[in-house]
């Protein structure tokens, strides 16, 4: 149901769909994961499905290593009862077991502690709205619509028609998580991978919802603590300017959370709000991994639609949307990795 302009390229993804649909009822065990640091349509897909699975009657496992945001963190409550959180869980998936992949552009995106577990699955599947032509596992079905604005917008067309051939409704759960993912995804539905696809989509799930949903807006954006707040004014203190206004760049260095309070889980709050000074196209945030070791770095970048930061990231091995795109970068110190950002950015503009 998206606006792929392509009738090739629509039917195979139709298809596609429908054989997700046919794998889910052919299995029972189904392990759930997504990539690390699950954002809201990581997390709101995971619940979406696993609710959909158990209330088909299949006995589905999310496999959660950790979720760093408080705002995401609330989403998974709801499946509780069918999560596993840490490194090592304690159910593994077995040979006749379905792996499947969702929001996870990459099989390498998920994280490092599940990487061999799903190299090493018989059947992996993935839904997702990310193009990645770099990953190099095999799926046994690959639902990837890029003109999704998100996984959860995908995943309705593959959880409502598995759910109806086994009789169950999804409920106001089911599609709260959904409306989430979604909303969180298109930015409040105001990015420019909104469509009318999309709208159509919450439209029906907002349908199914019944009731208020502004909570999820402002539970999910607005509310923040104050010391997040704080890290956003230290943050823009900190941001450095480049060719003529056009670039902004910020290092997050370890005293802005002894200034501020705050965590680095704040930080993705201050990335996007970078974009909104006037003039800036491209935008970058440079932080310390919160794993791996002390030589790699994250940088996270955005644009505006005249240039593309996916081409960016993944001269450095990263990737994600044109005007939304992130990846590591190693160096012996964060002001290394900066001078590497600002390199690529410089450059892009030039080029
Ligand atoms: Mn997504």
């Amino acid at each position: 149901m998206k606006k792929t302009e392509n009738e090739e390229v629509r039917a195979a993804l139709a298809e596609a769909k429908s054989r997700a649909v046919e794998l889910l009822s052919a299995h029972e065990n189904i392990f759930i994961l997504t990539h690390r640091n699950p954002d809201g349509d990581a997390i709101g897909a995971v619940a979406a499905t696993v609710l959909t699975l158990a209330g088909c009657g299949k006995k589905p496992v999310a496999l959660i290593n950790e979720i760093k945001s408080e705002e995401t963190r609330f989403m998974a409550e709801c499946i509780a009862d069918y999560t596993l959180y840490g490194e090592s869980p304690e159910r593994l998936p077995g040979k006749d077991d379905l792996v499947l992949l969702l929001d996870c552009a990459n099989s390498e995106r998920v994280d490092r502690c599940f990487a061999d577990l799903v190299k090493s699955a018989a059947c992996v599947a993935k839904v997702d709205h990310h193009q990645d032509s770099c990953d190099a596992l095999q799926y046994v079905v690959d639902v990837t619509d890029p003109g999704a604005a998100a996984a959860c917008e995908v995943l309705c067309d593959i959880l409502f028609p598995l759910a109806a051939k086994y009789g169950f409704t999804p409920g106001r759960d089911v599609a709260t998580a959904l409306y989430g993912g979604i909303m969180t995804d298109s930015g409040r539905f105001t990015y420019s991978c909104t469509t009318g696809d999309t709208m159509r989509t919450a439209g029906a799930l907002l349908d199914i919802i019944d009731g208020d949903v502004s909570w999820m807006s402002k539970r999910y954006y607005d509310l923040k603590p104050l010391t997040s707040l704080r890290l956003l004014g230290v943050a823009l203190l900190n941001t450095q300017i480049f060719a003529d206004g056009r670039v902004a760049l910020l290092a997050i260095r370890d005293d802005f959370y002894s200034q501020a309070g705050g965590k680095p889980g704040d930080v993705g709050y201050v990335i996007p709000q970078l974009m909104n000074i006037e003039g800036v196209k491209i935008s970058a945030v440079i932080k310390p991994a919160e794993e791996g070791d002390d030589r790699e770095f994250r940088v996270s970048m955005r644009s505006t639609e005249e240039y593309d930061v996916a081409a960016l990231c993944r001269t450095l091995g990263g990737g994600g949307h044109k005007c939304a795109a992130g990846a590591a970068v190693y160096a012996d110190s964060i002001d290394g990795a900066f001078e590497t950002v600002k390199g690529l950015c410089l450059g892009a503009l030039r080029d």
